[in-house]
């Protein structure tokens, strides 16, 4: 019956400490005021807008999306295709309630998303599902794992599964040798633009994030 079977979650990921994501929202509040002032960042201030002269709050303009957490598998309580056997895979179960530390080496911007890019160690990609990065941008040869973020916020109607697209239209620019334009060095890493609203700081010190890897079923 209904009772014996294993319920599947909306999502597998890691949940960031209480105290650690006031750190990283204040962090983020931080990269984006100082960003709002720069000169550079002006002059590119309708790819926010819409409108060359129109002012922008960015701390607005980006919604705050709850519990700060980086998604493994989404599955959508086992609509998604493979969620069954993701949530059935040994190193999911082994792991399940354990404690980890996430390396954040960047913040990205787009005129979509506001993330924290995760670079995942070795024993943290067991828990990646396969096919994440494919399944996002089939034609490309994307490294597995970088898809992994944390969404800090998101702009009005905007859905958080966007900041793991927008981050790897930015890993494929990086893929195929872009450079971007090397803005600034500021006293969190230095700044790049891409385009079309992409920013991404590197940070100087990659922040390492202590997170518990869990579900949520809403
Ligand atoms: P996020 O990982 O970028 O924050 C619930 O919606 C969570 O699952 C959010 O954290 C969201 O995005 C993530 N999510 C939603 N749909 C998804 C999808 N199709 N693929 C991967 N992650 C998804």
């Amino acid at each position: 019956g209904p009772l014996e079977e294993t319920a599947i979650p909306l999502f597998f990921g890691w949940f960031l400490c209480p105290s650690f994501q006031e750190k990283l929202k204040s962090m983020a509040k931080d990269f984006l005021k100082t960003l709002a002032g720069l000169e550079a960042f002006k002059k590119h201030l309708s790819d926010f807008t819409g409108e060359a002269e129109k002012e922008v709050d960015l701390e607005k303009f980006f919604q705050d999306k709850g519990m700060l957490h980086c998604t493994t598998k989404f599955c959508d309580y086992g609509k998604a295709e493979g969620s069954k056997e993701y949530a059935e895979q040994q190193s999911v179960k082994d792991r399940y309630g354990n404690m980890s530390e996430l390396t954040l080496s960047t913040l990205f911007l787009t005129p979509r998303t506001l993330g924290a890019r995760v670079s995942l160690s070795e024993e943290q990609l067991q828990l990646w599902p396969t096919g994440a990065e494919k399944e996002a941008v089939p034609d490309a040869n994307l490294p597995i794992g970088s898809r992994a973020h944390v969404t800090l916020g998101c702009a009005e109607g905007v859905e958080p599964v966007q900041t793991g697209l927008d981050l790897l239209e930015l890993v494929q620019l990086q893929q195929q040798g872009q450079e971007g334009e090397q803005v600034e060095d500021l006293e969190l890493g230095s700044l790049t633009y891409y385009g079309k609203g992409m920013w991404v700081l590197s940070l100087k010190e990659p922040t390492v994030a202590p997170a518990c890897f869990s579900s949520y079923y809403g």
